[in-house]
């Protein structure tokens, strides 16, 4: 009986549907997009990033300074409680990663 049971239980599992995880893309992930000359800035952080106030709003800038690498040449530079964001395609669901 002890053998049926877990054949079954294995059966069971065997059956279930599974969750798998799927990459999200996010686009220009290190700000290396928009092309900046060395010493240069943008207001602009589009077409893939979001700010509050809109685009081209002030206090976000993606920014090149010289002698400052971060993932590349260019990176973010905000005010303080300046949000910046991307809508993805996927929603993060609970318990996942
Ligand atoms: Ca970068
Ligand atoms: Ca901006």
């Amino acid at each position: 009986m002890k053998n049926a049971l877990s054949l079954m239980a294995f059966a069971w599992l065997a059956l279930m549907p599974q969750v798998h995880a799927a990459p999200v893309t996010i686009g220009d992930q290190s700000f290396e997009g928009n092309g900046l000359a060395a010493g240069g800035w943008s207001n602009d952080l589009g077409p893939e990033w979001l700010e509050t106030g809109g685009p081209n709003s002030g206090p976000g800038v993606e920014e090149w300074i010289s002698g400052f690498a971060a993932d590349g040449t260019d990176h973010l530079g905000t005010n303080f409680d300046h949000e910046v964001w991307q809508d993805l395609a996927a929603t993060n669901q609970a318990n996942t990663r």
